[in-house]
């Protein structure tokens, strides 16, 4: 067996986590991340047979049973991941219930995943429908993009075409737009739904006055896809109360999708 610390799936994990404390993302045990692992690549670093405990996930995801994940904790903060791994984040196997969790490594504490795992997994479910490479789900708390959800109107094609306007990167990293969800109670079932019903067209989902949730096919892409949309928020609270001269006209941002080959959201352009 190989030295899980070493796995590239952990030390990436863990500089993702400090990096996004750092950027003030993920205040106390704000923020969550889940990575679909490889389970011949787990293989070289665990005994897949050895499971430490079991632990109910209160809800159904068949779509992913027997599939492994690496999660982080309820009550964990990510400012200390990368001290303290084998107590911040833990590696499970959905049952074939798909209904309980197995847990691999970690939670040394006695801990467990993270309260937004129906969220995580139930996003994972919509988007492997969608592109089978998009194994990464992150969940935190950008300030510009949660501070925007109080002033911005919260109809997502107009908090699309806010934050394309913004910098004219934001329409070539996400062209099929962000989707925003209301206020909500956050660690359920049913935000889990909702926000999985929104990942079926987007990779981008904000939660009004709390957070986003980012996809990608590995960490770097999910947390570059909501560095950039948050990126497009800070530079609207900067503008948003001042006299604009000039802005991104929709023929302008029908210029960038032409020229690098997107399809942007239909009807999101006038
Ligand atoms: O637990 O961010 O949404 C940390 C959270 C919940
Ligand atoms: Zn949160």
């Amino acid at each position: 067996m190989r030295e899980i610390l070493n796995a590239p799936f952990l030390v990436e994990m863990m500089r993702t986590t400090a990096n996004m404390y750092r950027l003030g993302w993920d205040e106390r045990n704000g923020g969550n991340i889940s990575l679909l692992l490889d389970e011949a690549e787990l293989g070289e670093y665990l005994d897949l047979d050895h499971v430490l405990r079991e632990i109910p996930t209160g809800f159904q995801a068949p779509a992913l049973a027997g599939r492994c994940f690496l999660v982080t904790g309820t009550g964990k903060y990510f400012k200390n991941v990368q001290y303290d791994p084998e107590n911040s984040l833990g590696i499970l196997r959905l049952k074939e219930d798909g209904a309980t969790a197995q847990l691999l490594w970690g939670f040394s504490d006695g801990g467990t995943f993270t309260s937004e795992l129906p969220t995580h997994l139930m996003s994972h479910a919509a988007r492997l429908e969608v592109d089978p490479r998009q194994r990464v789900v992150l969940h935190c708390h950008p300030l510009n993009l949660v501070a925007m959800t109080f002033v911005h109107d919260l109809d997502q094609r107009a908090f699309t075409r806010t934050l394309w306007q913004m910098c004219t990167e934001c329409i070539m990293f996400f062209p099929d737009g962000v989707g925003v969800l209301p206020w909500m109670v956050c660690g359920t079932n049913e935000i889990g739904r909702a926000t999985a019903e929104k990942m079926r067209d987007t990779r981008l989902v904000v939660w009004a006055h709390h957070g986003i949730y980012g996809v990608g096919a590995s960490l770097d892409e999910a947390f570059g896809l909501v560095e950039t949309a948050e990126k497009g928020a800070q530079i609207y609270m900067k503008i948003a109360h001042l006299p604009w001269k000039q802005f991104i006209t929709d023929g302008q941002l029908r210029q960038v999708a032409a020229r690098f080959g997107l399809t942007p959201r239909a009807g999101y352009l006038d």
